[in-house]
């Protein structure tokens, strides 16, 4: 097995999906969390930016990338090249729409005034509604996103709608087949295990 470093801040964010998927994969690997010494580490990051998944030495950048490769080694990625693209392009949007905006208008918009602040909080929903509605039709008939078997978007939805639900707890409320397989993925043993020992971080 290949050694494995993933360079981030003590953050979720944008290397928690690869961090599950690992986690799923019993695959060992170093958790380097930055703190404090950031502009020095920048320099030596390919792009200057976080995170990068160290394999064997060389650097991978690009967050969706080094989860879509760690999936792959945890066996969460379908081998059939056309579900394997509905798995991409159902991540690209709940990266793209959901987790970024969570961060860009929730996280780094606290500084803003109380009023911007609840504006933008009020905004996000009904863009999310959308995905949402059409995410719960697709699950109505089925426990996982591809037919019977669990998958790293399963884990992307569980991380990224779990964690927009924790900024609006009814979210979920009228997408219960999405709120179940959020529930489900929290429940495999390594995921739980994962999230009961994991540092604690904002
Ligand atoms: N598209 C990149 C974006 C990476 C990115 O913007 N990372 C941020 C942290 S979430 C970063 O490195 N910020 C520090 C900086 O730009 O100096 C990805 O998804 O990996």
């Amino acid at each position: 097995m290949p050694d494995y470093k993933l360079i981030y801040f003590n953050l979720q964010a944008r290397a928690e999906l690869t961090r599950w998927c690992f986690a799923y994969g019993g695959i060992p690997y170093e958790d380097d969390r930055i703190e404090g010494t950031w502009v020095q580490r920048k320099k030596e990051m390919p792009a200057g930016k976080i995170p990068v998944l160290y394999v064997d030495g060389k650097p991978l950048t690009e967050s969706l990338a080094i989860a879509r490769y760690a999936a792959k080694q945890a066996g969460l990625v379908p081998r059939d090249d056309l579900q394997a693209a509905y798995c991409d392009a159902m991540v690209d949007t709940m990266a793209g729409e959901v987790l970024h905006t969570i961060y860009q208008h929730i996280v780094f918009g606290k500084d803003e005034p109380a009023e911007k602040q609840r504006k933008l909080k009020e905004d996000l929903v009904p863009k999310w509604n959308p995905i949402l509605k059409r995410l719960n039709e697709r699950l109505s008939n089925q426990d996982w996103f591809i037919s019977d078997r669990v998958t790293w978007v399963d884990l992307a939805i569980s991380f990224i709608f779990g964690k927009a639900a924790e900024h609006y707890p009814k979210l979920l409320n009228d997408y219960p087949n999405v709120n179940k397989v959020v529930e489900n993925v929290q429940n495999l043993k390594p995921i739980k295990k994962w999230i009961s020992t994991r540092p604690k971080t904002n």
